[in-house]
């Protein structure tokens, strides 16, 4: 979603940061230019405007100017006032009343259903609930109840509904439903409308009125910009929202919606749908997602998404071997296994810094057998030093391997890309996450 924005504001960093002696005009300069970045990427006219003038105020009404490290100041004005529009403070939701009652609502199509499982899904894994009932209230659309019958027996939670047209007697009996019945959570999933229509409003407020909801989350898709932000003044206007769960971020919204959230409705994003599959849904982080923004990567993520997938003990070992400069073959094979894990490798690399100068290392389920029987075709000798491979030990290999000399080429030039990178970024250690499997992160 941030692509287009983040290479922009990137771009000027990486200007800002070059600049030896700082001046006014500097300062000037960067901050037309994010206004001018901040616009194409649809963000609400009145967000960019406050925004620009608050980094002006600051920027040059201090001393930043005199000071030595003025640039680095300046980008750090940039990134709190970024963190400040998406929201200061990570907020969560509110688990605390058992079962927690959450609706979801929003406009048709934008992701709802989907999103109750998703949420779900989340709250069986992260918070270990292990009794939630997903209750389907959307009696408008035919197949809705369908849908989320099917969803709730893919994750393996409840469900509940009712063959009538009446969503507010099956929420009443959902609710009686759960008396004694010890849920950790009950989701319900709501009907959309094209618009948003005081008949639609209606039904969701005497829903909210039958019991204490812990959590009314609006479903925003990313994709339709500045107008999920008016529908998301608009419910919360109506209904009292608490969150913003922004969908389909994984298209090519520009970021305008994301960005001007916060600001235009006072209700925070508190989670992000980056893709169909039920697993491709994130927690919001203000702090990380000002840094991915401005192309300063974001670390923290990734070590968390990493440490999920790497053992301590692995990455030690990893890190140990590159030391002492014996990373091989089969530490190669391993080391790409384990990213693979991961998640897709774009996804991770974009949340390192200064990723675009890393060789391309995404490899498909298919290219990994193919890696893994092209190494395991190879001899001990030739796994611990591939440079001894030459023409007819390369024919051997893709023989044996079932590719081709090129297949084994592009191998062991990958594995050489993979070996500088890791040797680069030894260089400028990353101490704070001393687990990281790369060393040097
Ligand atoms: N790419 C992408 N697609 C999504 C995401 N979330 C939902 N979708 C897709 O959006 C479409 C609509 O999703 P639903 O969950 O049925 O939306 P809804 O709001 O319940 O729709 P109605 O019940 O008709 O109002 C489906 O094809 C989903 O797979 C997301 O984060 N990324
Ligand atoms: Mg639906």
């Amino acid at each position: 979603m941030f692509e287009s924005i983040t290479k922009k504001l990137s771009t000027i960093i990486k200007k800002v940061t070059g600049i030896g002696i700082i001046t006014e005009k500097n300062i000037e300069e960067a901050i037309k230019e994010i206004r001018m970045s901040l616009l194409e990427a649809d963000v609400n006219y009145k967000v960019v405007k406050e925004f620009t003038e608050k980094i002006k105020l600051k920027s040059l009404g201090t001393e930043l100017i005199k000071s030595i490290n003025a640039n680095q100041q300046f980008i750090k004005i940039v990134h709190d006032e970024i963190v400040t529009l998406l929201g200061q403070n990570t907020s969560y939701l509110n688990l605390t009343e058992k079962p927690a009652f959450i609706m979801l609502v929003g406009l048709q199509g934008c992701g709802k259903t989907t999103t109750v499982a998703k949420l779900a899904n989340y709250l069986k894994h992260e918070h270990k609930f292990n009794k939630i009932l997903l209750v389907g209230v959307d009696v408008y659309r035919p197949a809705a109840k369908e849908q989320l019958k099917k969803l709730s027996q893919q994750i393996n939670v409840d469900f509940y509904t009712e063959n009538i047209n009446n969503a507010i007697k099956i929420s009443e009996n959902a609710i009686k439903k759960t008396v004694n019945e010890y849920y950790d959570a009950v989701l319900f999933d709501t009907a959309g409308r094209l618009h948003i229509d005081a008949e639609m409003i209606d039904e969701l407020k005497k829903i909210k009125s039958l019991t204490f909801f812990s959590e009314i989350l609006l479903v925003a898709d990313a994709m339709l910009g500045q107008i999920s932000v008016d529908v998301a003044k608009n419910f919360n206007d109506a209904l009292g929202i608490t969150g913003i769960i922004l969908t389909k971020t994984d298209g090519d919204a520009r970021g305008g919606a994301a960005l001007s959230m916060k600001y235009i409705t006072g209700v925070p994003i508190k989670f992000l749908g980056t893709g169909e599959k039920l697993d491709k849904f994130e927690k919001f982080h203000p702090e990380r997602m000002a840094s991915r923004i401005l192309g300063m990567g974001d670390i923290v993520s990734l070590v968390e998404k990493a440490n999920k997938s790497i053992t301590l003990e692995q990455a030690k070992k990893v890190e140990e071997k590159i030391k002492k400069a014996t990373f091989n073959l089969e530490d190669f094979l391993e080391q790409i296994k384990a990213i693979k894990k991961m998640g897709p490798i774009g996804d991770l690399l974009k949340m390192v810094p200064g990723t675009s100068a890393l060789p391309d290392i995404d490899f498909d389920e298919k290219e990994l057998k193919h890696i893994e029987a092209i190494i395991l075709s190879m001899t001990p000798k030739e796994r611990a030093y591939p440079e001894i491979i030459d023409i007819s030990r390369r024919q051997r290999i893709a023989k044996g391997s079932g590719t081709t000399p090129e297949k084994v080429n592009k191998l062991l030039k990958q594995f050489n890309q993979m070996k500088k990178m890791i040797k680069h970024m030894g260089k400028k250690r990353f101490n704070a996450f001393p687990n990281f499997p790369f060393p040097g992160f």
